[in-house]
């Protein structure tokens, strides 16, 4: 018998990280075989007056946001990181006990003032202006002295964890460079010092080439489910030239990239028709005064549906006291993603009941 990686157990290994992922794809070739039950989801308002991201409203601490048009950002009226605390630092016995303290500040960027729409279901020059105000805000907070990672992120659904259907995202800034893009810096400086080319170019060449783990693509940018991908739909948008950081991108890879983020998404909500809900964030150049072109900008999705609209991937058992684990291969998940129509399932509805 010879092993091949679609029936076989496998290990597969993250260059951006260094970590390996454990495939287990005799588990389960065809998951979505099974019956897709479609939940039905709650009709909300353009405008709700209790929601505190919504335009007009008073927040929790008082603030009134403004009438704002397109895109609004401000200070979290929670922030998990602060900007005026002391300086200090703890290491005792031999180490055991260390601690330092953590300077930053947290964010919260609406993408809309409409309360009922989503990113995939926004027009792709809405998506652009969000583009453009993480731009603004990468620029702001990363010239801060003391700032030397901004990380951009969205929860989306409640299953994430996400406290408001608003469409929003949050940015925390603070002093060190977190775990996650801090491995990426490594091993990317590791690929491009020995190559002279990027990591990700390298990479998304082949995954262009071979065309089995790409699920969009535009002129600019490639969206794939990366060959280590660790979650069910796991995916990855990066741009095909090899910039450090979003402000580094043209206009007209701005626009890509939004419409890449439209496309990925609307294919994401089309697979179980239902609002499809995921961490998503982009992993780019820290801000602490450092060149980096080892760095190539990209942002990934972990979305932790696996089954239907209900049935989650549950990363506990083996995969919290061993190692990350999963059972359908990124290219059959890959295959799902791609053969997803463009055109949002409201949308096709929509059309649907206009005709009857
Ligand atoms: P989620 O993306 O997890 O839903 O978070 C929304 C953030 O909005 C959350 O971090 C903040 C919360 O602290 N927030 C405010 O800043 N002001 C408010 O009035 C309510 C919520």
């Amino acid at each position: 018998m010879k092993f091949n990686f679609e029936d076989h157990p496998h290990r597969r290994y993250n260059p951006l990280t260094g970590e390996w992922i454990q495939v287990s794809p005799h588990r389960a070739k065809r998951p979505w075989q099974g019956q897709v039950e479609k939940i039905e989801e709650e009709k909300r308002p353009e405008h709700d007056p209790s929601c505190y991201l919504c335009a007009g409203n008073t927040r929790i601490g008082g603030e009134v946001n403004p009438q704002y048009t397109d895109t609004f950002s401000f200070q979290n009226d929670f922030a998990a990181l602060l900007e005026e605390i002391p300086s200090g630092e703890v290491n005792d016995h031999n180490g055991l006990f260390r601690a330092k303290s953590e300077r930053g500040l947290c964010k919260v960027i609406c993408f809309s003032p409409r309360h009922d729409l989503t990113i995939p279901e926004m027009e792709v020059a809405g998506i652009r202006k969000v583009v453009d105000l993480w731009c603004k805000e990468y620029t702001e907070l990363g010239s801060r002295d003391y700032i030397n990672y901004v990380q951009v992120f969205e929860n989306k659904g409640s299953v994430m964890g996400c406290s408001n259907p608003h469409p929003h995202g949050q940015i925390w800034a603070q002093e060190s460079v977190p775990l996650e893009p801090a491995k990426k810096t490594e091993n990317q400086k590791n690929y491009f010092d020995a190559n002279g080319r990027t990591l990700l170019s390298d990479y998304i060449k082949q995954e262009i080439e071979q065309g089995t783990r790409v699920v969009y693509e535009n002129e600019h940018f490639v969206a794939l489910v990366p060959y280590w991908a660790v979650w069910p739909f796991e995916t990855m948008i990066v741009p095909k030239r090899a910039v450090s950081r979003i402000t580094d991108l043209t206009d007209e890879e701005k626009d890509a990239y939004a419409d890449a983020y439209k496309h990925l998404t609307v294919k994401y909500d089309n697979i179980f028709e239902v609002s499809f809900p995921y961490s998503a964030g982009i992993h780019q150049a820290p801000t602490d005064g450092e060149d980096h072109p080892e760095w190539h900008l990209h942002m990934c999705f972990y979305p932790p549906l696996l089954r239907s609209a209900s049935v989650k991937k549950f990363m506990v058992g083996y995969e919290m006291l061993a190692n990350a684990q999963r059972d359908i291969t990124a290219e059959t998940a890959a295959a799902r993603i791609r053969e997803q129509s463009l055109v949002h399932y409201k949308q096709r509805e929509l059309a649907e009941d206009n005709n009857r």
